[in-house]
């Protein structure tokens, strides 16, 4: 972490971190360096920066920002959520190696690990990272990785980070954890022994769905030089107007975190006792079974929640139909409120038995609770919980 930044509170850090006026010309908000290369005043000779997939002082304080916003020591940014795992994974890992990961993941990164990189000869098994016995179970000789989200897409489970930690530590495995769903607000992983936090920074960190990018942070400097060779040689970089998209979501992250969960408790409290839900799946309600593990390793419980409308299918479609509020959309982390269909639309790719086996049912629907006024939020989850009722009677 910058030593500048270091006694600074999160909201503070977000704001000032790698963000000082510009030094030419006093610019107080980080300039767009629209450019895709850098004058050198002899071969070889330039001010740091020489080609703009290599580098470019935007995204460089975007970089640094969010390096200090996890408590980590650096920062590399990507085209995408998915453009970070798989620089991340073509630069770690190779044919034969084993990783474990999550059974409850993006259904984006479980078709990545299953249909790209298994193909490529590396082994891959999904699993339940709740009962720490059955991964310690799964380690094997080759095994290099464990791969985490929690709070997962889109069960909201969660998983023992420290726990995690300690146990990829115990057998010398690299522990990843995708914090996409908490941001670094709720959640920060490296003080757990994590090694390396992904994000997909279109969701929180850019906070306004006008921008996909992905990121890593590093707890140290371990993996430094391999990711950022591989973050050069792959390319899926971010352009330097992304990264100050994002940059400028990010500078809000603390005062959106805190009304999309604010948001998110009063509506999940309100849908639990409506007699049209058959469940809320949500962190921050004692009817979660890891609400104990939500309260010991977030701030608060986050602005995603999961809920299984009364009536299957069709009343879950009239539900999402007759939002006014929520658009139904893919993605999720912005100021507005979406809702979507996990099986038929973010996790279509997984397999219909395996999304079966892990709860994936036909009449789960997943909110991102937006930052709108939150009388108009339950006024709107109130009238279609009523239209899916009507149609649940006939
Ligand atoms: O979409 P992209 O920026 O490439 O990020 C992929 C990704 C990675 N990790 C998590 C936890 C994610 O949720 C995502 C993307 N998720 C969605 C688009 C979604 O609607 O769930």
């Amino acid at each position: 972490m910058d030593k500048t930044m270091r006694d600074l509170q999160f909201a503070t850090v977000a704001i000032h971190s790698h963000q000082e006026p510009d030094e030419k010309t006093g610019a107080v908000i980080t300039p767009i360096y629209q450019t895709t290369t850098f004058a050198q005043e002899d071969a070889g000779k330039h001010k740091g920066y020489d080609y703009s997939r290599s580098g470019n002082p935007t995204r460089t304080a975007l970089e640094g920002c969010l390096a200090d916003l996890e408590g980590g020591e650096h920062g590399l940014c990507f085209a995408s959520g998915l453009g970070a795992l798989t620089t991340l994974s073509m630069a770690l890992f190779k044919p034969g190696d084993h990783i474990i990961c999550g059974d409850d993941v993006y259904g984006g990164t479980y078709r990545f690990f299953d249909k790209v990189f298994r193909p490529f000869g590396v082994e891959i098994d999904f699993i339940e990272l709740a009962d720490l016995q059955t991964v310690r179970q799964a380690i094997k000789p080759n095994t290099k990785a464990i791969f985490l989200e929690t709070p997962t897409n889109p069960l909201l489970k969660l998983v023992d980070i420290e726990a995690m930690a300690a146990l990829a530590k115990e057998h010398n495995l690299i522990s990843i954890l995708d914090n996409t769903f908490a941001s670094p607000y709720l959640q920060q992983g490296l003080k757990y022994g994590i090694d390396i936090i992904l994000h997909s920074t279109t969701k929180y960190i850019g906070g306004h769905s006008d921008v996909v990018g992905g990121a890593l942070v590093l707890r140290d400097d371990t993996y430094r030089q391999v990711l950022r060779f591989h973050q050069n040689s792959l390319g899926a970089t971010p352009d330097p107007f992304a990264s100050w998209l994002t940059l400028r979501g990010l500078k809000t992250l603390a005062v959106r975190m805190k009304a999309h969960c604010a948001n998110a408790m009063a509506l999940a409290e309100f849908m639990e006792s409506h007699p049209n839900v058959e469940q809320v799946v949500y962190p921050g309600l004692p009817s979660h079974p890891q609400h104990q593990l939500a309260r010991k390793q977030m701030n608060d419980f986050g602005g995603m929640i999961s809920v299984r409308i009364r009536g299957g299918l069709d009343a879950s479609r009239t539900f999402m139909k007759s939002l006014k509020l929520f658009t139904l959309a893919e993605s999720l982390g912005g100021i507005e409120s979406l809702v979507e269909h996990p099986a038929l639309m973010t996790h279509a790719s997984i397999e219909p038995e395996v999304r079966a086996g892990l709860g994936i049912t036909d009449n789960l629907v997943r909110l991102s609770v937006g930052i709108e006024d939150i009388r108009d939020l339950k006024a709107d989850i109130a009238q279609a919980l009523e239209k899916a009722a009507a149609l649940a009677k006939v």
